[in-house]
């Protein structure tokens, strides 16, 4: 071993291109491992190192990392790219997230049918004449010229890539769903110890988020295409998302996911594991220590209390629901 994080990926840019990128910029060497066959991505899988069956994965100080943005926060934390201090990471959260959002969008073209390209890329175009680059170029003149314009960029305009959820704490007005989970996450103390137990904890919460995303698109999912949505969800469930957090609880014996308390992600599974159960409560069944770690979790008494009728809990989502959403969104 050179001792060099190690890239396993496929020979291209995909999901890996902005981890090379930010090696590359810290000064980082770095070796890579292309997968050029169906056969490598299953050795790896086989050999136990996906912990979601996917890549990105990277073999960095001992770990083996999947997750892209796990990678990400690992790599700028080690690095010192993070920020000084929480404040500063939240906006780092924040602007790196609008960033994935349109990267997200560019990444997704090529694998569009040809019949909604136009479309597609007119709509990249517009969002980041309109939306992704004045919200740069104006962040960045009013946070550098003085207290009065972060005031006045508070009055004329709270969402800097004109989405909610938006959060008011602190003094910040903070969007982007990912970096006000980071905020509140090591602000209450629930994102583990150091920068190695955060690695863990960002590499299962982005493993939850995937399948979380898969759920929640579900009902704006059209009628003809629900029925081998919801087979493609539940066999993920089974055979991939729930057997990587068996396998984790299994692995080390605790009471919580990471460093034997309390964090975050324990909070973000029990979330998901209530959606799982919502959707068919039999998919919980074959996993013994998850329906261990959900009665234990809720439990606690700020999760038992917020369990409550009458919380600030919402009930699932339903038509009316979406009805209204689709007024306010416009799709
Ligand atoms: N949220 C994950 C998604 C990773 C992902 O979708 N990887 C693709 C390749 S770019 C993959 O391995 N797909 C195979 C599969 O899902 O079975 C990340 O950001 O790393």
């Amino acid at each position: 071993m050179s001792g060099k994080p190690v890239l396993h990926h496929f020979n291209g840019r995909g999901r890996v291109e902005c981890i090379r990128w930010l090696l590359a910029a810290a000064g980082v060497e770095f070796e890579e491992k292309f997968i050029e066959c169906p056969e490598d991505l299953e050795k790896l899988r086989k050999d136990g190192k996906l912990m979601f069956e996917q890549v990105p994965m990277v073999e960095i100080d001992g770990m083996t990392l999947v997750q892209t943005r796990a990678i990400l926060n690992y790599i700028a934390t080690k690095y010192d790219l993070d920020g000084k201090d929480v404040k500063e990471r939240a906006l780092i959260d924040m602007y790196a997230e609008g960033i994935a959002d349109l990267s997200e969008m560019m990444g997704q073209l090529v694998v569009t049918p040809p019949d909604q390209k136009e479309a597609k890329i007119a709509l990249i175009k517009d969002r980041t004449k309109n939306r992704y680059l004045p919200a740069f170029e104006k962040f960045e003149e009013k946070f550098i010229e003085c207290p009065e314009d972060l005031e006045k960029l508070k009055k004329d305009g709270k969402l800097m890539f004109e989405q909610v959820p938006m959060v008011e704490i602190d003094g910040m007005t903070l969007v982007q769903t990912r970096a006000i989970l980071n905020y509140i996450a090591t602000k209450y103390d629930l994102y583990g110890k150091d920068v190695k137990e955060r690695a863990l904890i960002d590499m299962y919460a982005e493993g939850i988020a995937d399948l979380s995303e898969m759920i929640i698109h579900l009902v704006v999912t059209p009628p003809d295409q629900k029925e081998a949505k919801i087979a493609l969800i539940k066999d993920r469930t089974k055979n991939r998302y729930l057997p990587a957090f068996e396998k984790v609880l299994k692995s080390h014996g605790q009471n919580y996911l990471v460093g034997n308390r309390l964090t975050r992600v324990d909070i973000h599974l029990l979330e998901l594991l209530l959606y799982v159960e919502e959707m068919d409560s039999s998919l919980l069944a074959p996993f013994p220590l998850l329906k261990a770690l959900k009665s234990r979790l809720s439990n606690l008494p700020n999760v038992k209390k917020f369990l409550q009728p009458g919380s600030q809990r919402k009930p699932p989502t339903d038509e009316k629901t979406i009805e209204e959403a689709r007024k306010v969104f416009k799709f």
